[in-house]
Protein backbone atom coordinates (compact mmCIF):
# COMPACT_ATOMS: atom_id res chain seq x y z
CA UNK A 1 0.00 0.00 0.00
CA UNK A 2 1.15 3.65 -0.42
CA UNK A 3 1.63 5.86 2.27
CA UNK A 4 0.22 9.20 2.46
CA UNK A 5 2.80 11.91 1.83
CA UNK A 6 3.60 14.88 4.13
CA UNK A 7 5.28 17.64 1.89
CA UNK A 8 7.17 19.95 4.64
CA UNK A 9 10.10 22.23 6.14
CA UNK A 10 11.70 19.75 8.66
CA UNK A 11 12.18 22.69 11.54
CA UNK A 12 8.28 23.71 10.51
CA UNK A 13 6.19 24.17 13.61
CA UNK A 14 2.83 22.92 12.18
CA UNK A 15 4.79 20.16 10.60
CA UNK A 16 6.40 18.74 14.21
CA UNK A 17 2.50 18.70 15.50
CA UNK A 18 2.29 15.66 12.97
CA UNK A 19 5.67 13.97 14.20
CA UNK A 20 4.85 14.53 17.92
CA UNK A 21 1.21 12.68 17.21
CA UNK A 22 2.76 9.81 14.90
CA UNK A 23 5.43 9.21 17.42
CA UNK A 24 3.48 8.63 20.32
CA UNK A 25 1.57 6.31 18.52
CA UNK A 26 4.72 4.64 17.31
CA UNK A 27 3.69 4.83 13.66
CA UNK A 28 6.16 7.22 12.86
CA UNK A 29 6.66 4.98 10.10
CA UNK A 30 3.08 5.47 8.43
CA UNK A 31 3.55 8.75 6.19
CA UNK A 32 6.68 9.67 4.09
CA UNK A 33 7.56 12.68 5.16
CA UNK A 34 9.04 14.61 2.06
CA UNK A 35 11.42 17.81 2.65
CA UNK A 36 10.72 21.03 0.70
CA UNK A 37 13.25 23.47 0.43
CA UNK A 38 11.32 27.25 0.99
CA UNK A 39 14.97 29.29 0.26
CA UNK A 40 14.63 27.40 -3.53
CA UNK A 41 11.53 27.75 -6.44
CA UNK A 42 8.71 25.46 -5.53
CA UNK A 43 7.98 22.21 -7.64
CA UNK A 44 5.95 22.99 -10.00
CA UNK A 45 4.31 19.44 -9.60
CA UNK A 46 3.73 20.45 -6.31
CA UNK A 47 2.31 23.81 -6.98
CA UNK A 48 -0.19 22.53 -9.51
CA UNK A 49 -1.50 20.04 -6.74
CA UNK A 50 -2.04 22.60 -3.82
CA UNK A 51 -3.73 24.85 -6.64
CA UNK A 52 -1.09 27.87 -6.26
CA UNK A 53 -0.62 28.10 -2.65
CA UNK A 54 2.60 27.38 -1.09
CA UNK A 55 2.36 27.00 2.62
CA UNK A 56 3.42 23.71 4.41
CA UNK A 57 2.69 21.13 5.60
CA UNK A 58 0.58 19.11 2.95
CA UNK A 59 -1.05 15.91 2.96
CA UNK A 60 -1.11 14.05 -0.55
CA UNK A 61 -3.23 10.61 -0.30
CA UNK A 62 -3.31 7.83 -3.23
CA UNK A 63 -4.87 9.24 -5.96
CA UNK A 64 -3.69 13.26 -5.39
CA UNK A 65 -6.54 14.15 -2.96
CA UNK A 66 -4.98 17.19 -1.11
CA UNK A 67 -5.26 18.53 2.36
CA UNK A 68 -4.08 21.40 3.91
CA UNK A 69 -3.17 23.19 7.16
CA UNK A 70 -1.15 21.36 9.97
CA UNK A 71 -4.78 20.75 12.38
CA UNK A 72 -6.86 19.23 9.62
CA UNK A 73 -3.95 16.98 8.60
CA UNK A 74 -3.55 16.19 12.49
CA UNK A 75 -7.10 15.12 13.23
CA UNK A 76 -6.89 13.18 9.98
CA UNK A 77 -3.37 11.76 10.46
CA UNK A 78 -5.12 10.74 14.31
CA UNK A 79 -8.12 8.89 12.82
CA UNK A 80 -6.89 7.09 10.30
CA UNK A 81 -3.32 5.62 11.33
CA UNK A 82 -2.88 3.32 14.07
CA UNK A 83 -5.84 1.50 15.72
CA UNK A 84 -6.23 4.16 18.67
CA UNK A 85 -6.89 8.16 18.33
CA UNK A 86 -4.94 10.16 20.79
CA UNK A 87 -7.84 13.04 20.78
CA UNK A 88 -10.54 12.37 23.13
CA UNK A 89 -13.01 10.18 23.04
CA UNK A 90 -15.50 11.40 24.61
CA UNK A 91 -17.52 14.75 23.26
CA UNK A 92 -17.34 16.59 26.12
CA UNK A 93 -13.56 15.91 26.40
CA UNK A 94 -12.67 16.96 23.17
CA UNK A 95 -14.74 19.52 23.16
CA UNK A 96 -12.25 21.08 26.10
CA UNK A 97 -9.07 20.02 23.90
CA UNK A 98 -10.51 21.87 21.22
CA UNK A 99 -11.51 24.87 23.50
CA UNK A 100 -7.26 24.42 24.36
CA UNK A 101 -6.65 24.23 20.60
CA UNK A 102 -8.50 27.11 19.92
CA UNK A 103 -5.83 29.55 21.36
CA UNK A 104 -3.14 28.45 19.31
CA UNK A 105 -4.01 30.63 16.52
CA UNK A 106 -3.31 33.90 18.35
CA UNK A 107 -0.73 32.44 20.30
CA UNK A 108 1.25 31.51 17.37
CA UNK A 109 0.91 34.64 16.12
CA UNK A 110 1.76 36.50 19.37
CA UNK A 111 4.94 35.10 19.31
CA UNK A 112 5.44 35.42 15.56
CA UNK A 113 5.00 39.03 15.57
CA UNK A 114 7.00 39.48 19.00
CA UNK A 115 10.32 37.77 17.39
CA UNK A 116 9.74 39.69 13.97
CA UNK A 117 9.34 43.09 15.87
CA UNK A 118 12.32 45.57 14.65
CA UNK A 119 11.15 48.41 16.68
CA UNK A 120 12.56 48.35 20.39
CA UNK A 121 9.80 51.24 20.94
CA UNK A 122 6.99 48.11 20.85
CA UNK A 123 8.63 45.31 22.96
CA UNK A 124 6.80 46.07 25.78
CA UNK A 125 3.46 46.12 24.22
CA UNK A 126 4.58 42.53 22.19
CA UNK A 127 5.84 40.95 25.52
CA UNK A 128 2.03 42.41 27.40
CA UNK A 129 0.39 40.80 24.77
CA UNK A 130 1.90 36.99 24.69
CA UNK A 131 1.75 37.10 28.63
CA UNK A 132 -2.02 38.10 28.45
CA UNK A 133 -2.38 34.75 26.38
CA UNK A 134 -0.53 32.79 28.48
CA UNK A 135 -2.13 33.90 31.74
CA UNK A 136 -5.56 32.88 29.69
CA UNK A 137 -3.72 29.45 29.22
CA UNK A 138 -3.06 29.27 32.35
CA UNK A 139 -6.89 29.88 33.62
CA UNK A 140 -7.94 27.46 31.17
CA UNK A 141 -6.08 24.69 32.44
CA UNK A 142 -6.67 25.75 36.42
CA UNK A 143 -9.96 25.28 35.34
CA UNK A 144 -10.04 22.18 33.56
CA UNK A 145 -6.92 20.34 34.74
CA UNK A 146 -5.81 21.52 38.11
CA UNK A 147 -3.80 18.69 38.72
CA UNK A 148 -1.89 18.45 35.77
CA UNK A 149 0.35 18.36 34.02
CA UNK A 150 -1.49 18.02 31.57
CA UNK A 151 -4.76 18.89 29.96
CA UNK A 152 -5.86 15.22 30.21
CA UNK A 153 -3.94 12.09 31.67
CA UNK A 154 -1.59 11.99 29.15
CA UNK A 155 0.36 14.36 26.50
CA UNK A 156 -2.18 14.58 23.98
CA UNK A 157 -4.27 16.43 21.03
CA UNK A 158 -3.96 19.68 22.64
CA UNK A 159 -0.07 18.92 23.75
CA UNK A 160 0.78 17.99 20.31
CA UNK A 161 -0.59 21.29 18.85
CA UNK A 162 1.40 23.53 21.26
CA UNK A 163 4.46 21.91 22.04
CA UNK A 164 6.15 23.18 18.57
CA UNK A 165 5.05 26.52 19.39
CA UNK A 166 6.80 26.34 23.00
CA UNK A 167 9.57 25.23 21.16
CA UNK A 168 9.72 27.71 18.29
CA UNK A 169 9.53 30.09 21.09
CA UNK A 170 12.69 29.63 22.78
CA UNK A 171 13.62 32.22 20.16
CA UNK A 172 12.27 34.48 22.23
CA UNK A 173 14.11 33.99 25.03
CA UNK A 174 17.31 34.44 22.65
CA UNK A 175 16.60 36.91 21.01
CA UNK A 176 14.30 39.17 23.25
CA UNK A 177 15.39 37.70 26.93
CA UNK A 178 11.86 36.96 27.30
CA UNK A 179 10.48 34.47 29.69
CA UNK A 180 7.53 33.45 31.70
CA UNK A 181 7.57 35.43 35.12
CA UNK A 182 8.29 33.24 38.31
CA UNK A 183 4.61 34.43 39.48
CA UNK A 184 1.59 32.41 40.69
CA UNK A 185 -0.23 33.32 37.57
CA UNK A 186 1.73 31.48 35.37
CA UNK A 187 2.77 28.17 37.70
CA UNK A 188 -0.17 25.91 35.60
CA UNK A 189 1.15 27.21 32.30
CA UNK A 190 4.65 26.86 33.71
CA UNK A 191 3.95 23.22 34.58
CA UNK A 192 2.34 21.76 31.42
CA UNK A 193 4.70 23.57 29.11
CA UNK A 194 7.22 22.25 31.04
CA UNK A 195 5.71 18.72 31.15
CA UNK A 196 5.68 19.27 26.85
CA UNK A 197 8.95 20.32 26.80
CA UNK A 198 10.62 16.98 28.43
CA UNK A 199 8.14 14.81 26.35
CA UNK A 200 9.98 12.01 24.87
CA UNK A 201 7.59 12.13 21.69
CA UNK A 202 8.42 15.63 21.25
CA UNK A 203 11.91 15.71 20.92
CA UNK A 204 11.92 16.44 16.75
CA UNK A 205 14.29 19.74 17.15
CA UNK A 206 16.47 21.36 19.75
CA UNK A 207 16.75 25.17 21.25
CA UNK A 208 19.78 25.12 19.03
CA UNK A 209 18.65 24.25 16.00
CA UNK A 210 15.38 26.53 16.57
CA UNK A 211 17.72 29.74 17.53
CA UNK A 212 19.97 29.22 14.66
CA UNK A 213 17.62 28.73 11.69
CA UNK A 214 14.71 31.22 13.00
CA UNK A 215 17.70 34.06 13.16
CA UNK A 216 16.38 35.73 10.00
CA UNK A 217 12.73 36.36 11.62
CA UNK A 218 14.36 37.81 14.55
CA UNK A 219 15.23 40.15 11.72
CA UNK A 220 11.87 40.58 10.30
CA UNK A 221 12.38 38.21 7.77
CA UNK A 222 10.02 35.31 7.81
CA UNK A 223 9.60 31.99 5.60
CA UNK A 224 12.80 32.09 3.77
CA UNK A 225 12.88 35.88 3.30
CA UNK A 226 16.50 37.15 3.26
CA UNK A 227 17.21 40.11 5.34
CA UNK A 228 19.08 43.03 3.70
CA UNK A 229 22.83 42.71 3.37
CA UNK A 230 22.35 39.10 3.35
CA UNK A 231 22.46 36.16 0.36
CA UNK A 232 21.83 32.93 2.44
CA UNK A 233 19.01 32.24 4.50
CA UNK A 234 19.63 31.13 8.08
CA UNK A 235 17.48 28.20 6.77
CA UNK A 236 19.75 26.55 4.44
CA UNK A 237 20.08 22.93 5.16
CA UNK A 238 23.98 23.34 4.06
CA UNK A 239 26.39 23.92 6.19
CA UNK A 240 24.32 22.51 8.59
CA UNK A 241 23.55 24.41 11.67
CA UNK A 242 25.58 21.98 14.05
CA UNK A 243 28.68 23.45 12.39
CA UNK A 244 27.41 26.92 12.17
CA UNK A 245 28.04 29.51 15.86
CA UNK A 246 25.26 30.77 17.87
CA UNK A 247 23.92 34.18 16.20
CA UNK A 248 24.64 37.50 17.66
CA UNK A 249 21.33 37.87 20.26
CA UNK A 250 21.24 41.41 19.55
CA UNK A 251 18.51 41.65 16.99
CA UNK A 252 18.21 45.36 17.30
CA UNK A 253 21.63 46.06 15.84
CA UNK A 254 21.02 44.53 11.86
CA UNK A 255 22.46 41.18 10.65
CA UNK A 256 25.55 39.69 11.26
CA UNK A 257 27.61 38.63 7.86
CA UNK A 258 26.59 35.34 5.97
CA UNK A 259 30.24 34.35 7.03
CA UNK A 260 30.09 35.35 10.42
CA UNK A 261 26.56 33.39 10.48
CA UNK A 262 28.72 30.56 9.34
CA UNK A 263 26.35 30.04 5.75
CA UNK A 264 29.22 30.42 4.19
CA UNK A 265 32.89 29.62 3.99
CA UNK A 266 34.35 32.84 5.52
N1 LIG B 1 -2.06 27.50 9.18
C1 LIG B 1 -1.05 26.73 8.48
C2 LIG B 1 -0.97 25.36 9.13
O1 LIG B 1 -0.65 24.38 8.44
O2 LIG B 1 -1.28 25.23 10.31
C3 LIG B 1 0.27 27.48 8.56
C4 LIG B 1 1.33 26.84 7.74
C5 LIG B 1 2.56 27.76 7.55
O3 LIG B 1 2.53 28.96 7.82
N2 LIG B 1 3.65 27.19 7.06
C6 LIG B 1 4.83 27.96 6.74
C7 LIG B 1 5.01 27.97 5.26
O4 LIG B 1 4.81 26.99 4.59
C8 LIG B 1 6.09 27.29 7.18
S1 LIG B 1 6.32 27.11 8.87
N3 LIG B 1 5.48 29.08 4.71
C9 LIG B 1 5.88 29.14 3.33
C10 LIG B 1 4.81 29.71 2.50
O5 LIG B 1 5.06 29.83 1.28
O6 LIG B 1 3.73 30.03 3.01
C11 LIG B 1 7.45 29.70 12.71
C12 LIG B 1 6.95 30.41 13.74
C13 LIG B 1 5.69 30.90 13.76
C14 LIG B 1 4.96 30.76 12.65
C15 LIG B 1 5.48 30.11 11.56
C16 LIG B 1 6.71 29.55 11.62
C17 LIG B 1 7.31 28.75 10.58
O7 LIG B 1 5.20 31.53 14.89
O8 LIG B 1 8.30 28.09 10.81
O9 LIG B 1 7.69 30.73 14.67
C18 LIG B 1 8.36 31.86 14.02
C19 LIG B 1 6.70 28.66 9.31
C20 LIG B 1 5.61 31.15 16.11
Amino acid sequence: MTRPIVYHIPVCPFSQRLEIMLALKGQSDAVEFRVVDITKPRDPDLLRKTRGTTALPVLELPGEQIIKESLVILEYLDSTVGDQPIRQSDPYRHAVEQMLIAREGPFTMAGYLFVMNQDPSARESYREKILGLYRDIDAFLTQHAPDGPFLFEDFGLAEAVFTPMFMRFWFLDYYEGFTLPDTADYARVREWQQACLAHPAAQQVTREEIVKLYYDYALGAGNGALPKGRRVSSFVFEPDWRTRPWPPANKYDGTASDAALGLVAA
